[in-house]
């Protein structure tokens, strides 16, 4: 196995984006528990995504969610980041709080409703001109309840001409980025139920359009990583969602039902090229923290993937495939267990020390009265949520 030492080089170039959304307040359909010092504006956000970087230097960029993020002058916005050390991500859009969208978005049988859903992309990719973001991603709600209420085949053919009208105004350096989900909120059919789905549509637009997988958008016992290997094979996965399942669409702390599928994910998205220097895969998380305190809930998350991407950066590759080889089963499943067995705490801690960081960041946030501060401070004005 290589030492901690020698993976170190690779190690370095994580980089995970933070969701603006999870600083502002969340909850279930049943309730919104909110929190004292949550971000009232995009500003705040970013200023407590930044203390997030600040302390692990894992995590650079923030995703925005539009129309959640929007502000009057976006180059404020990114000034704003880029004097706190981060750079505004992807820009994600929203097509499924209006109430236009109720049968949908993109997919939508009226043609006036489907252009409705096509100029807010171009709305969005106006933004990505100001903020220098470079991914637009697309998550639809588009879907049916009932067998029968939709046609199933105009739907897609109406997604393929949608996508290809918001395709055409990507910029150069831009890419389209589509996401899937197999259930919810449509209960009978999803528009983009999956992998499969999500990569006929970006194939057919061309080079710049790509799959995001949301780790929390499968059915439960489905190998994701295999779909990771697959996407990566085909030169289509664009970005991870991370976040984590028990259920359904949890949005939990990426690593914490399953850290060791997070290890199998990150194990193939290094075989295939995903990872690194030259790659353009975009780890981002998409998680809500309902019950936890919000930034310590997204410094754990980015520790989590740090961790396990340490863990399968010590995968013995050489040995592995010899053992594969050789056919010895139990040899090729014991190199790999070594690696996720492997404690890699205390060697993350002292390099963080060697690197000017906390050794403890969750520690050396709770000391640094932070989270005190913004209690007092955001006093007054409307917490950030969902729909505001
Ligand atoms: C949908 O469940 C999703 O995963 C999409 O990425 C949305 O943009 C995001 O959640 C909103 O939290
Ligand atoms: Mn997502």
């Amino acid at each position: 196995m290589p030492s901690f030492k020698e993976i170190v080089p690779e190690l370095a170039e994580l980089a995970i984006e933070l969701p603006s959304w999870a600083f502002g307040n969340s909850g279930t359909r049943f309730k919104v528990f909110p929190q004292p010092g949550v971000p009232r504006d995009t500003f705040e956000k970013i200023t407590d995504a930044a203390k997030v970087n600040e302390l692990t230097h894992l995590a650079p960029s923030v995703a925005l969610h539009i129309p959640w993020d929007k502000v009057d002058d976006y180059s404020k916005l990114k000034k704003h980041a880029e004097e706190l050390g981060v750079t505004l991500g992807t820009v994600n859009s929203n097509t499924f709080q209006d109430e236009a969208y109720k049968f949908g978005s993109l997919c939508h049988h009226d043609a006036n409703v489907r252009q409705q859903a096509i100029n807010h992309h171009f709305d969005c990719i106006d933004i990505m001109h100001e903020t220098g973001s470079r991914d637009l991603k697309i998550w639809l709600a588009d879907g049916s309840n009932y067998p029968g209420q939709a046609d199933l085949r105009s739907r897609q053919d109406w997604l393929t001409d949608s996508l290809a009208a918001i395709y055409e105004r990507i910029g150069d350096s831009q890419r389209l980025v589509l996401e899937y989900k197999f259930f919810e909120p449509a209960f009978y059919h999803m528009d983009v139920p999956d992998w499969g789905t999500a990569y006929a549509q970006v194939a057919a637009l061309g080079d710049k359009a790509m799959v995001c997988l949301d780790t929390g958008h499968h059915a439960p016992g489905t190998n994701v990583e295999f779909i990771v290997m697959q996407l990566l094979r085909l030169g289509k996965l664009g970005s991870f969602d991370f976040n984590s399942r028990f259920y359904a669409d949890d949005d939990l702390i990426v690593g914490a039902a399953d850290p060791f599928q997070l290890f199998r994910i990150m194990v193939e998205v290094i075989r295939g090229g995903g990872f690194g220097k030259g790659t353009d895969v975009a780890f981002m998380l998409d998680q809500c923290h309902n019950v936890e305190p919000k930034i310590p809930g997204q410094i754990r998350s980015v520790l989590n993937v740090q961790e396990m991407t340490a863990r399968a950066l010590l995968v013995d590759r050489e040995a592995l495939g010899d053992a594969r080889n050789d056919g010895d089963v139990l040899r090729a499943n014991a190199i790999l267990m070594d690696a996720f067995h492997t404690d890699v705490r205390a060697d993350l801690a002292a390099w963080r020390a060697a690197a000017g960081l906390p050794e403890d960041p969750l520690a050396a946030f709770a000391e640094s009265g932070y989270a005190e501060r913004i209690v007092e401070e955001r006093k007054g004005g409307k917490p950030a949520g969902w729909g505001v």
